[in-house]
């Protein structure tokens, strides 16, 4: 036996408990010791097992750590059977999480109970595999082949009513799920229940699985693992349970091989380490009860949303009457949406639009807030005036936060008389829904300040990612050179729409130019004015057929023109044949001879010039390592996730490469396309991005 499983005996129920804190993932020692117990329950004459986890859930699947490494015996497959075939009463009590391989543990057993607040799953999909331990196989038997698809190709995670429902519990009981899994063990032996091995339950009807296959192909954008697992289920409907059973391994094995595995697990540790940064070890983050927020247009209203639907009462501040009425319309619009999703009960939606909302016009109302949040023009001079306000309005200790998207913070701390309070904490829009959050950290932010701003990244359910002072912070300085690559391209011979087809195909939504349209091409073009006025560097290509198109007033989707003509309502945008018309002007008066591309090397140029840049935020600091390029690609740009993110990307495509390419390109273009000392730094000593991340998951 290991310490991962104590054994207790209750009369005539062996009980195996899951020791293996934080969420008893099923690593070898749980493994081993559940086989132990099971072979010592059987030896000693026990009439039924129970298996139940300790802590705060039972198992929540296998390690995720131990992917990438030889497999060690016993292979959880194995050990699902094993549990199966025991001729004893094998049941578990479900609480917390059960998902992926410890649903198939549970699966295994011949009954399951569950506490009301329990959860099940198969997000395996979600990791680039399949459930690979009979998943694919019991869950069409308890559930049917149409449940079983939606859970494992969605990998969403179902409550224990909606399990009872689907027949993958047989009971729901409030208490402590040893107690309630002694109680229900011992009732089945009382009424003599028999064992009821999922494996001999007849095959489940087949449903079109072609059909499924290719609808859920296309839904996953170029992710291979939901699609694959269709057919796993399919094979549970078509062959013998051992024959299905071998299918599944098979299928598992080649997903477990895949990039889009390794990119899938790369981004799920990611996402936790991007929050574990050594300077904020030991430090405590200021209390926030209550926020201020400035300015209640899109931005303002969304993050004034995004914290009352996490409990934090706001008080926003707008400069007139009707400013004010505007901006709670604006919140009352979103809630309405989180009371349509079912996010919020209609009760809750009263009191966060009342109670909890007050909209004000005097800075005199920000005096209690623990921390105010300014999402006011983006201008350097009203950003500075709006801190000299609040330096003079708020409390001491309350933390001042810009949402600006790319303005110096120093400059505007400086307005202040406590630049240690000040911080960035830049959203993005529609700023209740996003989960990216840039934590902009300037030179004199005070540490516990930088903590405060993680902890309420946290209570806002965002993926907050610690970045430096620059023009663009971490995202929108990678996304300024990705765009500019595209617009050289253009130029040089592409079309816009290609470009975005090209893009699309590589696993993005939505193309850069398509992106422009929806967010409005007076941002760009704002962006371009205010570069040119800073000052541009001779050898920079600076394009301008898109001014022109600006110029005329078409600034995307809410102009109803831009790079696309769109139609009423969703309907279909078509290409907009005033850009190339603008495109071949601008190609002529600089004297450009257009060339064809391949959307090949478009691809490449285009995933080159976002490495490149990415390398350099990462080499000057902006970017504390590579995950953090990687998690704010992934959360705030729509950058394909079982890609991993630009920097995982890159390891697996190799840097070798990419770096002859872009010395190629220079020989073009040497301002754009100088190396990123840092790639050539790695590429010269052999090493990775992935060997600057912190060890994953630890
Ligand atoms: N393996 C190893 N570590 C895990 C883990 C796992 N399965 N799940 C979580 N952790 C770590 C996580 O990295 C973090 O570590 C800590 O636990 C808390 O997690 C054969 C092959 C369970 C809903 O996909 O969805 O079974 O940062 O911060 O927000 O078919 O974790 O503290 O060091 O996320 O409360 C299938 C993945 C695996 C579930 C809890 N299972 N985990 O969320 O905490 S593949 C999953 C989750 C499989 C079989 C296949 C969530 C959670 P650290 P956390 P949380």
């Amino acid at each position: 036996m290991t310490e991962a499983i104590r054994y207790e005996r209750v009369g005539d129920i062996a009980v195996l408990a899951v020791d293996n804190p934080p969420v008893n993932a099923l690593g070898r020692d749980v493994r081993v010791g559940l086989a132990a117990g099971m072979d010592r329950a059987e030896a000693e004459g026990a009439r039924a097992v129970l298996i139940h986890g300790t802590g705060r859930t039972f198992p929540a699947g296998a390690d995720i750590r131990e992917f990438g490494k030889p497999p060690t015996e016993p292979f959880l497959p194995d050990l699902c059977n094993r549990i199966e075939a025991s001729p004893l009463l094998v049941v578990s009590a479900i609480h917390g999480t059960a998902l992926g391989g410890g649903l198939e543990v549970a699966l295994s057993t011949h009954y399951r109970i569950a506490t009301p607040s329990a959860k099940v799953g198969l997000p395996e999909v979600n990791l680039g595999i399949l459930p690979g331990a009979g998943g694919t196989q019991r869950l069409p038997r308890v559930a049917g082949s149409e449940a079983a698809l939606d859970l494992i190709t969605s990998a969403r995670h179902v409550g224990a009513e909606e399990a009872l429902k689907l027949g993958i519990l047989d009971r729901i009981a409030e208490g402590e799920a040893r107690e309630i899994g002694l109680a229900h063990a011992q009732a089945l032996l009382d009424e003599g229940a028999p064992r009821r091995p999922v494996g001999e339950m007849p095959a489940p009807e087949p449903v079109d699985f072609d059909a499924r296959y290719d609808a859920v192909l296309k839904k996953g954008r170029g992710q291979l693992s939901p699609a694959v697992a269709v057919r796993a289920v399919q094979a549970a409907c078509e062959l013998p349970f051992e024959q299905g059973m071998a299918r599944e391994r098979e299928l598992f094995t080649e997903l477990m091989q895949s990039d889009q595995r390794q990119g899938l697990i790369h981004a799920f540790f990611a996402e936790r380490a991007v929050g574990k940064l050594p300077e904020l070890d030991g430090v405590t983050p200021r209390e926030v009860a209550s926020i201020g927020v400035i300015g209640g247009g899109t931005m303002g209203a969304g993050i004034a949303t995004a914290a009352l639907l996490a409990g934090l009462p706001v008080t926003l501040l707008e400069m007139t009457d009707k400013a004010a009425a505007a901006a709670r319309g604006r919140i009352e619009h979103n809630l309405e949406g989180a009371l349509k999703r079912g996010k919020i009960s209609k009760a809750r939606f009263e009191r966060l639009a009342g109670q909890d909302l007050r909209i004000a016009t005097s800075y005199a109302a920000l005096s209690g807030s623990d921390l105010v949040i300014e999402a006011v023009f983006e201008d350097i001079e009203v950003k500075k005036q709006v801190f000299a306000q609040l330096d003079a309005s708020c409390k001491p200790g309350a933390v001042l936060a810009s949402n600006t998207s790319y303005l110096d913070l120093n400059e505007i701390a400086a307005a202040t008389s406590r630049p240690q309070d000040v911080i960035g904490l830049h959203f993005f829009s529609p700023a209740h829904v996003m989960k990216l959050l840039e934590i902009v950290v300037a030179d004199r932010t005070a540490p516990e300040v930088v903590a405060t701003g993680f902890a309420l990244g946290k209570r806002l359910g965002k993926v907050s990612v610690r970045a430096g002072v620059c023009d663009g912070f971490i995202g929108n300085r990678i996304l300024a050179a990705y765009r500019a690559c595209a617009e050289h391209m253009v130029l040089d011979g592409a079309t816009p729409f290609q470009i975005d087809a090209a893009v699309r195909g590589f696993g993005f939504a939505m193309g850069p130019y398509e992106v422009s349209d929806l967010a409005g091409l007076d941002i760009g073009w704002a962006s371009r004015k205010r570069k040119r006025a800073a000052g541009l560097d001779p050898k920079a290509r600076d394009v301008t057929y898109a001014d022109r198109l600006c110029e005329a007033g078409h600034f995307g989707r809410k102009t109803g023109k831009g790079y696309y003509i769109y139609g009423p309502g969703k309907s279909g945008a078509e290409p907009n044949p005033e850009v190339m018309e603008l495109v071949a002007a601008e190609r002529a008066e600089k004297g450009i001879t257009p060339r064809e591309f391949t959307d090949q090397e478009i691809l490449r140029r285009y995933m080159a010039a976002m490495v490149n840049e990415a390398a350099r935020v990462v080499g000057e600091g902006i970017a504390r390592r590579p995950l953090d390029v990687d998690v704010t690609l992934l959360h705030g740009y729509g950058f394909p996730r079982y890609r991993g993110g630009p920097m995982k990307w890159a390891d697996m495509d190799g840097l070798d490469g990419l770096l002859e390419d872009i010395r190629g390109y220079a020989r073009e273009d040497d301002f754009f396309w100088s190396p990123a000392p840092l790639l050539e730094e790695l590429v010269a000593e052999g090493r990775k991005f992935d060997d600057l991340n912190t060890p994953a998951g630890d």
